[in-house]
């Protein structure tokens, strides 16, 4: 098992890459081009200078005897455009080219030495919550979905609230040029069902599996999130069925799962170690997460910590390490502490602080290591960092 973390780029991310650096056990940097819009071109010049910004350190530090190296193996996200997902050319760009577009996103991050690329095949719009800082009982805070407002809103006012609460920031799948042809993408998913949704999902891998397996890249998808349904818009990875028939369409073990353990388990009616176990053998990638499901139908975003939410974190690394799983794992969504509610709070990208991110490693670690010891099994991740 690889740990992972994600990082947003310089001058689009508080935390650097030195504060992921001293992180023990962490040695993947999971990143992407920020600025790109969904269909854009990646030229290998953005890549490399991105991937060299990550696997090297300043001469300062290699001065006073840094040593230890991150590497940029996982990108999350190419995102996928929704002429894509349509079938059919939108927004003013081609599905072939933005098909075109994408495996040479994949055969130019092969070359830079990636190995998994994340994306997700949700209709209109990425991850959804109500409230960005809702409060915990213990003054931290956390994401939050409160069933009723997304069930009593209109997309277009759940916009405006989340474009507020970002201020100015960008988060994936929320380009402020997106919600700017909200109106045609809304229009143009009008009557598309959810066999529509997998006949050009099957279209897409059919044309991108080739060249990530020329590549040596594996794809992951990530579940949606939550993994039901959103204003009736035909969400086709949500449940266990659908990640097996995602998987079915093509069956090249490039067309593998980023399994989100949160945004799957957001469905009180999945199991998510049950989803580990199935799927092991086409997992490349996992978020090990908890949320807390109440009985209304809401959910907050919780501590790593098996006894702080719904979600069996526990039984997860376990599952992991039982099966020597050589993939990529990074913790996710944090919640928001210390003085990420204070002076930290209006750099603070919502759900991506250091702090509580950095606490879900070790969490994650202690139950991978714990599991392997009692296997009598190689640790196998995060070499010492204490020099000699
Ligand atoms: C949210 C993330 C998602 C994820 C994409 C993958 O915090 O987990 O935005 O990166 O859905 O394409």
């Amino acid at each position: 098992m690889k740990m992972s973390f994600r990082w947003y780029g310089e001058g689009n991310d508080q935390v650097s890459l030195d504060d992921i650096r001293e992180i023990p056990g962490v040695e993947t940097v999971v990143w992407s081009l920020h600025h790109k819009q969904a269909g854009e071109e990646w030229t290998q010049p953005e890549i490399d200078a991105e991937v060299a910004k990550i696997t090297s350190t300043s001469p300062e530090d290699t001065a006073r005897g840094v040593t230890k190296k991150l590497n940029a193996e996982v990108v999350e996200s190419v995102n996928v455009h929704e002429s894509i997902k349509l079938g059919k050319d939108i927004l003013g760009v081609t599905r072939d080219e933005a098909i075109h577009n994408y495996q040479t996103a994949i055969t130019r991050l092969g070359r830079a030495g990636v190995k998994v690329i994340c994306y997700n095949f949700m209709p209109v719009f990425d991850w959804l919550r109500t409230d960005m800082f809702h409060t915990l009982p213990d003054g931290s805070t956390a994401l939050f979905f409160e069933k009723k407002v997304v069930d009593e809103l209109t997309p277009e006012s759940l916009i405006a609230s989340m474009e507020g609460h970002i201020d100015g920031l960008t988060l994936p799948g929320w380009e402020p040029e997106r919600l700017a042809s909200f109106e045609e993408i809304r229009a143009a998913y009008k009557g598309v069902t959810r066999e529509d949704m997998y006949t050009n999902y099957k279209y897409f891998l059919d044309a991108v599996v080739p060249y990530a397996e020329e590549a040596g890249i594996r794809l992951g998808v990530h579940p949606d999130d939550p993994a039901f349904d959103i204003f009736g818009w035909p969400r086709v990875v949500s449940r266990k069925a659908d990640l097996a028939r995602v998987l079915s369409l093509n069956d090249s073990p490039a067309n593998s799962l980023t399994l989100c353990l949160g945004s799957f388990g957001s469905n009180p009616d999945s199991d998510p170690v049950d989803a580990v176990k199935t799927f092991m053998d086409r997992i490349v990638f996992s978020h090990v997460r908890n949320i807390k499901h109440f009985p209304n139908g809401d959910f907050t975003e919780a501590g790593h910590r098996v006894t702080e939410g719904s979600i069996d974190t526990v039984g997860i690394m376990r599952a992991y390490a039982d099966a020597d799983y050589r993939g990529y794992i990074r913790p996710d969504h944090g919640r928001h502490i210390w003085d990420e509610n204070t002076t930290k709070r209006a750099e603070l990208r919502p759900g991506y602080g250091l702090y509580d991110r950095a606490l879900g490693t070790q969490y994650l670690l202690g139950c991978w290591d714990t599991e392997r010891r009692v296997l009598g099994r190689p640790l196998e991740t995060g070499a010492l960092n204490t020099g000699r």
